[in-house]
């Protein structure tokens, strides 16, 4: 295989370069015929060369034998965390130069567009597990700059675990399965994980955040990524200031509800990555904004928190984000395994103008990552692999090793060198080579942290704080399972104690729920503040695009009402499903065929934000002795998701078990709604109804339905 040479261009960061650059690697066998891996064109791949047709294989099968050894070796490590990963192509755009903070190349000139891949990804469960488990997900960009490769490898959630790597061995084997029987997969609700919160309080801010919404989203183009890690911008002046830096999806942070996501883990494992996949394919291009969080040096101990340990967040209210630019993802991989499970991030991959901060956890990272790379990628030559592989040129003496891909030329591999007047030449800082920034550092050698690191509650609860009634409710509910799953009465127990340190009566909630006593003593709380940023409540809500809407018929459906309402719809950018107990057609009550998307038996209200019923005396009859039908109504309901009616369609939702219909069954002509339920008796208001139902939609879960706990689903 040859590489291609690079242009060191000033054209270089053209949106497709990097898929150019790749273009020697990729293989397409459309019309091609059959080689081994020497090329030698195969006659025959369906029976191994044998004495005889009821002889032994011959050892001189080559074809064979390659075909069965390359088989064997398919499989490579996967990632000890972050193994369950799902990638996608895009660019990078700044809005406008940031020279004044930080001289990366990638974020000078908005005109210019910097190739990135990102994968997103879950942390505990491995390869096959399923997609909406309870989790941190991971949120890894590579920017393939003109300086080279900048990795951003961040979380969905700002803060972390712990505040020192050392620790993090100890944090991923307690929420690993269990190592005598590896049970559970993917799951932080078993005894080891929760004995080692209830020894570990640095834990308890974070432990806050993973039971909130945040750990179910509803998709990967729909949640936050942060750097979690203090990191620095440097400006060409050689001016430092700490920083972190955020993404925020255009569509808004949205999430699923626990009793959903564990369903939807049976019905489609795959939901978070199909949901990208196919969103990507549609034209629906996941966007993120890129912000920047800055604190200048001598602000550093300005806050009551200190700014290098990773359990605590800048409040954006504190260190408000300015917004550097945008993030488009348009292009779906072409190979799972080439791409996304090659794909080898870490924190240290920086250019000119990002350096690092005394984070302790970031300090360990900056080890781990490329530690990890050399054992599951097998070898030093991992960044030769094409997804690794900066635009940027590769000069150095660096040779051999295994899987080498470059033929380096010449007979130097040493620095000085006379007989090629030492070239590769170290870059002075005008040919921009990397200084790092001389951040005065002296101490002595000690295992300690800082006093403010020991603050290990306000914080916690001030995100309890923030929190609105049904998310500080969904937070209680999933102390309830997790901590319900723990078979050891003392360890819940002392989750209880740990918790009354932030507040007692969140300790007094979880308490209820577990079996164990509630905290003695005075009611307290760590803090009396509050974030509202971090909250999920004021997210964006006024899109529909590519939500998907489940529409539920039968023979004799009212077309008009069908096609009327999913014109709308789709008009809005929502994808609509037609629903039927079986696929191919329905006949219309005016006599016109309406295709069936989806049959009951291979799908669920689960997978679909909303639900529309249309008119038809015939159809809705029909549907009411569906129990499928029934059950995805009931089920819809409970999950607060948005529900629509026009004409009879509203007979089937008064056949379910949705309690307090009463009103809405009263209701005259025009669009009423009530809860997320919206309804139109009428044909004439259909305008009006799709109108009504897709804020409804867009407002994405309805919580003041009081009663869905009645609802059988
Ligand atoms: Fe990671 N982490 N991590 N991590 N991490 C890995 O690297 C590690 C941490 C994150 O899609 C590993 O290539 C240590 C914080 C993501 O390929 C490993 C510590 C954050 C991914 C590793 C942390 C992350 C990883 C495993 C200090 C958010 C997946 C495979 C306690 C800012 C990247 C690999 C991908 C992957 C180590 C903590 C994010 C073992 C030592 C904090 C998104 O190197």
């Amino acid at each position: 295989m040859i590489l291609l040479t690079k242009k060191e261009s000033n054209d270089f960061a053209a949106e497709d370069s990097k898929n150019k650059d790749l273009e020697a690697y990729r293989e397409d066998s459309k019309g091609k015929l059959l080689t081994t891996n020497q090329g030698v064109r195969v006659s025959h791949t369906d029976d191994s060369l044998k004495a005889g047709p009821r002889g032994p294989t011959l050892m001189e099968d080559f074809h064979f034998r390659e075909k069965l050894t390359h088989f064997d070796h398919e499989r490579i490590p996967e990632r000890v965390v972050h193994a369950r990963g799902s990638g996608a192509h895009g660019y990078f755009q700044p809005y406008e130069s940031m020279a004044q903070y930080t001289k990366a190349k990638f974020l000078q000139d908005p005109s210019k567009k910097t190739p990135v891949f990102v994968r997103f990804s879950t942390v505990v469960g491995s390869r096959g597990s399923a997609d909406t488990v309870r989790d941190v997900r991971g949120f890894a960009t590579k920017f393939y700059t003109e300086d080279g490769v900048y990795d951003l490898v961040g979380n969905n959630m700002p803060i972390f675990f712990i505040q020192d790597a050392i620790k993090f061995p100890d944090l991923v084997h307690a929420i690993k399965p269990e190592p005598d029987n590896e049970i559970p997969q993917a799951s932080a609700a078993h005894d080891t994980f929760w004995d080692f919160v209830a020894n570990t309080p640095e834990l308890a801010h974070m432990i806050l955040w993973v039971l909130s919404d945040r750990a179910l989203p509803r998709s990967y183009r729909m949640m936050d990524g942060f750097s979690v890690n203090t990191f620095k911008f440097v400006n060409a002046e050689g001016k430092a200031r700490f920083v972190k830096l955020l993404w925020k999806p255009l569509l808004g942070v949205h999430s699923l509800v626990w009793d959903e996501t564990q369903k939807i883990a049976g019905k489609n494992p795959d939901f978070n990555r199909e949901d990208l996949w196919e969103a990507i394919e549609m034209g629906d291009y996941p966007e993120f904004e890129l912000y920047v969080q800055m604190i200048e040096e001598e602000d550093e101990d300005k806050f009551d928190f200190d700014i290098l340990d990773a359990t605590k967040f800048w409040p954006e209210e504190l260190v408000p984000p300015k917004k550097i630019g945008k993030m488009v993802l348009d292009r779906n991989p072409d190979n799972f395994f080439a791409e996304t499970e090659q794909v080898a991030f870490h924190p240290g991959h920086v250019v000119p103008g990002i350096d690092f901060s005394n984070d302790p956890l970031l300090q360990g990272r900056l080890f781990s990552y490329l530690d990890t790379q050399l054992i599951r990628l097998g070898g030093p030559n991992f960044a030769e692999i094409p997804i690794n592989r900066p635009l940027a040129p590769v000069h150095n003496n660096q040779r051999d090793g295994y899987h080498r891909m470059a033929i380096n030329k010449g007979k130097t591999s040493y620095f000085p060198n006379a007989l090629r007047d030492s070239d590769p030449k170290p870059a002075s800082k005008e040919q921009n080579g990397y200084v790092h920034y001389a951040e005065k550092v002296e101490g002595q050698k000690v295992r300690q942290r800082s006093e403010k690191f020991k603050d290990f509650y306000s914080q916690a609860s001030m995100f309890y704080n923030s929190m609105s009634e049904p998310e500080k409710e969904h937070i209680i509910k999933a102390f309830h399972f997790e901590v319900g799953k723990v078979k050891n009465t003392q360890t819940r127990q002392r989750i209880v104690d740990l918790f009354s340190n932030v507040d007692s009566d969140l300790a007094v909630k979880i308490a209820e729920g577990v079996g164990a006593n509630p905290p003695s003593g005075p009611m307290k709380r760590a803090s009396e503040k509050s974030s509202p940023a971090v909250s999920m409540a004021d997210t964006v809500k006024d899109t529909i695009k590519s939500r998907r809407i489940a529409i539920l018929a039968m023979n004799g459906v009212h077309s008009a009402d069908l096609m009327t309402v999913k014109k709308e719809l789709e008009m809005q950018g929502a994808h609509c499903k037609v629903i039927s107990k079986s696929l191919g057609s329905l006949k219309s009550v005016d006599g016109s065929d309406v295709a069936v998307d989806m049959n009951f038996i291979s799908t669920a209200s689960v997978v679909f934000d909303a639900v529309y019923v249309p008119g038809g005396k015939e159809s809705v009859e029909a549907l009411k002795t569906n129990g499928e039908a029934l059950h995805f109504i009931n089920e819809a309901f409970k999950h607060c998701k948005p529900l629509g009616a026009t004409g009879e369609g509203f007979d089937l939702l008064m056949a379910s078990n949705i309690p307090g219909l009463e009103n809405l069954a009263k209701a005259g002509a025009g669009v009423v709604s009530d809860r997320g339920i919206v309804l139109a008796r009428q044909t004439a208001d259909l305008d009006a109804f799709a109108k009504q139902f897709s804020q409804a939609v867009a407002q994405h879960r309805h919580w003041n339905r009081k009663e869905k706990m009645q609802v059988p689903a």
